[in-house]
């Protein structure tokens, strides 16, 4: 993490983080990310989802693992943006066209209460609704997030729990 992020340890807000790969050792990767991640500075992890594996959904390619991640965050929104863009770069990342696959990929679902519409950060994830593989892991982590309605429109996406 670059020195210029700044913590806030008394103005935390719980961040929830999805987690993606279907490119090289994808448990082995989602697994690393999530440690690595509840390493950072300003970050503490509060509860993580099992591991899911998932078809590819509007994408092409292997089956995805999933899982989502809920973090105690003192950084600000586009801090922790910039944080996990680093780490998919370092994982290496590459982004050859929309939706390729990835080895990993991070995404901010949500961030406390907030709503950001920039042209970089948009929060809460905009497709997070449609998307059985945010959906699923992240209820099984925060079920007072996602209602048996939202979890119905998405049944038809396969997800299956890995571990
Ligand atoms: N990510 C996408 C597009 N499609 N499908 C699955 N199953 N899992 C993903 O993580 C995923 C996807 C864009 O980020
Ligand atoms: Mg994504
Ligand atoms: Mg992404």
């Amino acid at each position: 993490m670059s020195s210029k992020h700044v913590i806030r340890p008394d103005m935390t807000v719980t961040a929830y983080v999805a987690l993606g790969s279907n490119l090289g050792d994808s448990c082995a990767t989602v697994h690393s990310a999530i440690q690595e991640l509840s390493e950072k500075p300003g970050l503490m992890l509060v509860s993580k989802s099992k591991l899911f594996s998932t078809k590819p959904y509007q994408a092409i390619g292997n089956d995805y693992v999933n899982a989502v991640i809920a973090l105690e965050c003192s950084l600000n929104a586009v801090d922790l943006l910039e944080l996990t863009q680093q780490m998919e770069f370092a994982y290496g990342r590459e982004r050859s066209f929309v939706n390729a696959p990835r080895t990993l990929d991070l995404d901010l679902i949500l961030f406390g209460q907030a709503q950001i519409q920039s042209s970089w950060l948009i929060v809460p994830h905009p497709r997070w609704t449609e998307r059985a593989f945010v959906l699923k892991p992240l209820h099984s982590i925060a079920p007072h997030l996602v209602s048996d309605e939202m979890l119905a429109l998405v049944r038809d996406q396969e997800v299956e729990l890995l571990s």
